[in-house]
């Protein structure tokens, strides 16, 4: 079904003016749709669920209802004693009252309410918007840790566990296609050795959970900093977005992902990669703004793997970027031939630049914690 069809079955009143394409997500399609009254005008999110990616679409939307009812009611309780307006988008029912739409081609479709007046940033230039980052970030994942974990469904399995991914990145290798394409370019091949020397790393975090030095709880999954809004008006942070890999997790996959987002001031799309390096003082900036909200609830343990969790997200994003390359882009979206390739490339010269700095990382940590 066309995505405007679609967008007049949600319960927003007016007439469809237009449907525009929205944000720059690499699964999920979304759009901004414009409804138009006589008097008014309302805008929201429109987004078919990737569905190659989600096997299970209800169950993702079942986390977001849970998660956004649960933490839009601690941001009220909350409401008084904030420094801002803290905001989270609402599933917007349909006119049968259903939280999403099943078109007859079996896709699913979500409407979201709209974060007015905010921006993202698709790379973090000052050190306020990496405190902002890391400070939403804090915030969201401290409304919801008292979440209950069995309520939440496993969305996506597997994500985040760093080992599955080298697993799947081998099989990837064993292909025809897979070993053609390492072996057509010195770029490939130069990333396959990058990843050879770092095989011991993939369990760290794995390693820690199954030791019980680190627990669940439940994580945001995805919060790179094109999901983190920042208010136009006063440059805070307001909202985190792009809940679909809300789950139980460790909270480390959501620092990680978060600093090495915003830390690499070239952004994950650059092809030079001469821009590309681990920004000590903006990820000083993020870890002021996140421990801030987080520091109450981090344990010894959970502080200990910090450093690790930035090192091998960075890593992980990298290697899941190579595996998609040589699978033949299966996962990813993409606009140009290699661009997977390419994502790889400035994800492993990021995770080199954090280990040269490893020293300095850490001292950052330990001044903070
Ligand atoms: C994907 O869809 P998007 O762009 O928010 C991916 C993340 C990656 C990110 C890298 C479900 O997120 O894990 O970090 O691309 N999401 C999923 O840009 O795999
Ligand atoms: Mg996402």
């Amino acid at each position: 079904m066309s995505a405007s069809k679609v967008a007049t079955q949600f319960d927003v009143p007016g007439r469809l003016v237009t449907l525009q394409p929205l944000g720059a997500g690499n699964v999920n399609d979304t759009y901004r749709v414009i409804m138009r009254t006589t008097f008014s005008e309302e805008q929201f999110v429109l987004q078919k669920i990737n569905q190659a990616v989600f096997k299970d679409p209800a169950a993702v939307m079942s986390n977001m209802k849970i998660v956004t009812d649960f933490a839009h009611q601690r941001i009220e309780e909350e409401a008084e004693e904030s420094d801002r307006i803290w905001q989270l988008p609402r599933v917007i029912t349909t006119k049968n009252g259903d939280d999403y739409v099943v078109d007859e081609d079996g896709e699913y479709w979500r409407g979201l309410s709209m974060i007015a007046s905010t921006k993202s940033y698709e790379k973090v230039e000052s050190p306020e918007v990496a405190t902002e980052a890391g400070r939403v970030l804090g915030h969201f994942q401290r409304i919801i840790s008292e979440c209950p974990l069995d309520d939440l469904q496993d969305t996506l399995p597997g994500f985040h566990i760093t080992p599955d991914y080298l697993k799947n990145y081998d099989v990837a290798l064993e292909q025809e296609k897979g070993q053609e394409l390492l072996n057509i370019s010195m770029e490939a091949m130069r990333l396959g050795r990058f990843v050879e020397n770092r095989r011991d790393l993939v369990s760290v975090l794995q390693d820690a959970y199954d030791a019980g030095k680190l627990q669940l709880r439940p994580i945001h999954g995805d919060p790179k900093i094109t999901n983190i809004m920042i208010d136009q008006f006063t440059g805070k942070g307001t909202c985190i977005i792009d809940l679909d890999t809300v789950k139980p997790g460790l909270i480390h996959y959501d620092f990680g992902d978060a600093v090495r987002s915003s830390c690499n001031p070239a952004g994950e799309e650059t092809s030079d990669l001469s821009e590309v390096f681990f920004d000590v003082d903006l990820f000083e900036a993020l870890v002021k703004g996140y421990l801030r909200e987080a520091g109450a609830f981090l344990t010894e343990a959970d502080n200990q793997y910090l450093f690790d969790s930035i090192r091998l997200i960075a890593f992980e994003l990298g290697l899941r970027f190579f595996a998609d390359y040589l699978a033949g882009d299966v996962y990813f979206k993409t606009v140009y031939e290699g661009q997977n390739l390419n994502r790889a490339r400035v994800q492993f010269a990021l995770c080199e630049s954090i280990e040269a700095r490893e020293p300095k990382i850490r001292r950052v940590l330990e001044a903070h914690i």
